[in-house]
């Protein structure tokens, strides 16, 4: 029985020494349980050589898929470079050196002018009298609104020159009506609190400035206003005692008195433009206001209001 194995062991030898190489350095003569150790052994190599292998194959497929997989993303999925545009812009933008420096514009600041009286333009009304083209005594502007001619000084042909009847309150636009009162071409102010009338020209405005008609203002197309104002008086001092307590005592010689075309004796201011009234308790002022024109306009037909001024009722 045991010659029996043996030489199937032998026999079993034989064959694997025929085997692949892996059964070559298996000594024949060593004892058969080392020898079928070993066999075992290179049998159990050979079956994890035999296992390894296809795992060898699966890991190198995964990796080359892998790869193809990443190559592909490369390919198909790269970011996209920058547009050349941005490039371009910032190629173009300015270093902040190469940013040409701000001037800011010279502003010349203009020396203020020092006051000096003597080059104060001349205040008196006659001083600043307006275009009077024809030379009659007569604005232009106050020809315009008269109706009369302003290159005729004797527009209506009756002999008076056209300053001459308005100043003496005649209609210088037509014999008749002779009045300027009747002509159309002025309106009659009546102050119905202070009992006062006065004429104002046609074109032009009456207007009460305070709730008592203590304050009239006549406007003028041309910014020219003439203000008629009442005043107390409480201690019913005479017109010129009046007048001569508002103003300086060095200026008290030069109180410039006249009488209207009614009879009514005033004071005129030393520039012409204010001229005062008065009676009872109150002083009347009649204030010719330009503004700051250069020239006056209308300084016959403030004139005009001047010579109308009557006072009405008892005092
Ligand atoms: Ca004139
Ligand atoms: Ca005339």
């Amino acid at each position: 029985m045991a010659e029996e194995k043996e030489k199937k062991i032998t026999a079993d030898y034989d064959k694997v020494y025929v085997m692949p190489e892996e059964y070559h350095g298996i000594n024949p003569d060593q004892p058969k349980e080392i020898i079928r150790e070993k066999i075992v052994t290179k049998t159990k190599v050979i079956r994890k050589k035999s296992r390894a292998l296809p795992m060898v194959v699966i890991v190198f497929l995964i990796l080359t898929v892998a790869l193809l997989s990443y190559i592909g993303y490369l390919i198909y999925f790269k970011p996209a470079p920058e547009p050349e545009v941005i490039v371009k812009v910032i190629e173009t933008e300015k270093k902040p050196e190469e940013i040409p420096e701000v001037v800011e514009p010279k502003i010349e600041i203009e020396p203020e002018i020092e006051f000096d009286p003597a080059t104060i333009k001349p205040t008196k009304l006659s001083d600043m009298i307006d275009v009077d083209g024809d030379n009659d005594g007569l604005t232009d502007a106050e020809e315009f609104l008269l109706e009369t001619d302003y290159q005729r000084p004797d527009s209506d042909s009756d002999s008076f020159v056209d300053g001459v009847e308005l100043g003496n309150l005649y209609n210088p636009s037509g014999i008749d009506p002779a009045k300027l009162e009747f002509s159309g071409l002025v309106f009659t102010y009546v102050n119905p609190t202070f009992d006062y009338d006065l004429f104002y020209p046609k074109g032009w405005f009456a207007r009460s400035l305070k709730p008592d008609n203590s304050e009239i203002i006549f406007s003028s197309p041309l910014t020219e206003n003439i203000n008629v104002l009442v005043l107390e008086n409480s201690l019913n001092l005479s017109l010129i005692e009046w007048y001569t307590s508002q103003i300086d005592i060095e200026k008290q010689d030069e109180v410039v008195e006249f009488e209207n075309k009614s009879g009514l004796k005033g004071v005129r201011s030393p520039d012409e433009f204010t001229v005062y009234f008065a009676r009872g308790e109150y002083v009347y002022v009649i204030d010719y206001d330009i503004g700051l024109k250069e020239k006056a306009s209308y300084p016959h037909l403030f004139e005009l209001l001047v010579q109308s001024f009557v006072f009405t009722g008892q005092e």
